[in-house]
């Protein structure tokens, strides 16, 4: 009985979302990439002429393919996933389907990690607001900047001690930090120490950085008893996803001040930024930049496009991401 590996898989390529242009370039000219509509009877139209003929979708970790669109693409054998996150694409769905997901890991660990040391210092050492000092021409007329703390040898949590997560701690531990951390499970021979719960992490640190994936695994992880935990003298570092945190706990806690400080990147619902940080200089905001850097990207878009090629070539996948096990399975 010939099974679906017999019978040619559609291989239209589908671009779901904005992507960078070099690589929404490619796809339309070497791909013959269409691109779906966002208006939605547009989207209709050319999903109800065209859905049958996608065999994968391109996307990135921001837009992602949920089970409502997928549900469109009936003869889909993949999504390839610009970005380590894919936290947007409902994996469920996929694997009832056997559509294989990829993402980029790897390639953006460094510029990531880079970013939440980055977070960090300017953070705990207010340079952003310092910076901001200067350009106010406020340090002639109001002297030196106030003092502001030390981010070497100090505690530092992370929440999710996966590729980024120790990327960021051997960055931190060079600076003399003592590292400790939280993750659905101990990590095999780590050298850090181990915490049980993010509660327990926050009481026990300076620092609390936020790595972890996001989804509905951890969705406001980082809730109000953790911010509670750390106090008026921690400071939150965010990487990964907004909604890894209570967002509305966290704004709180920084108005009353229960909370020194916090460096973000990432936010519950991008591109908008609650206005009650804006004017905080115990807060660096970044609009999700982690791994904006030319050379990153490049690598994000490669390994993207080697995703994209070995399906059409073999129906595989070069960076797959775990699946979930399906009943069915
Ligand atoms: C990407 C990210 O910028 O990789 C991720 O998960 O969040 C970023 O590196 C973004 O997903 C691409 O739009």
């Amino acid at each position: 009985m010939p099974t679906e590996h017999d019978t040619p898989q559609p291989r239209s390529v589908l671009q779901v979302g904005p992507l960078k242009p070099s690589l929404a370039q490619t796809l339309a000219d070497q791909y013959a990439a269409s691109a779906l509509p966002d208006e939605p009877a547009a989207r209709d139209a050319f999903l109800s002429s065209h859905g049958g003929e996608i065999g994968v979708v391109v996307t990135s970790g921001r837009t992602g393919v949920d089970a409502a669109l997928m549900a469109q693409l009936p003869s889909l054998g993949a999504v390839v996933n610009f970005g380590v996150g894919y936290d947007t694409t409902d994996l469920d769905a996929a694997a009832a389907r056997g559509i294989g997901v990829s993402n980029t890991p790897d390639v953006l660990t460094d510029c990531v990690a880079d970013t939440a040391v980055g977070l960090t210092i300017d953070v705990m050492r207010q340079f952003s607001a310092a910076d901001r000092y200067v350009r106010a021409g406020r340090w002639p007329v109001e002297g030196n900047y106030p003092l502001t703390r030390q981010v070497s040898n100090k505690r530092v949590g992370i929440i999710g001690l996966g590729r980024i997560g120790s990327a960021i701690a051997l960055r931190l531990s060079a600076f003399g930090c003592a590292i400790s951390y939280h993750s659905r499970r101990p990590v095999d021979g780590s050298r850090y120490q181990y915490v049980p719960s993010a509660v327990e992490l926050a009481a026990g640190v300076d620092v609390l950085v936020v790595a972890a994936a996001g989804g509905a695994g951890t969705q406001r992880l980082v809730d109000r008893d953790v911010i509670a935990a750390l106090g008026a003298d921690g400071y939150l570092v965010n990487i990964a996803r907004g909604s890894v945190v209570d967002e509305v706990a966290l704004v709180e806690a920084l108005e009353a001040g229960r909370l020194a400080g916090a460096g973000l990147d990432v936010f519950a619902d991008e591109p908008n930024v609650p206005e009650a940080l804006w004017t905080m200089d115990n807060v660096v905001l970044l609009p999700h930049v982690a791994s904006g850097t030319v050379e990153t990207r490049a690598a994000m878009e490669d390994l993207t496009l080697r995703n994209l090629d070995e399906f059409l070539r073999t129906g595989g996948l070069v960076t797959p991401v775990p699946m979930p096990v399906t009943t069915s399975g």
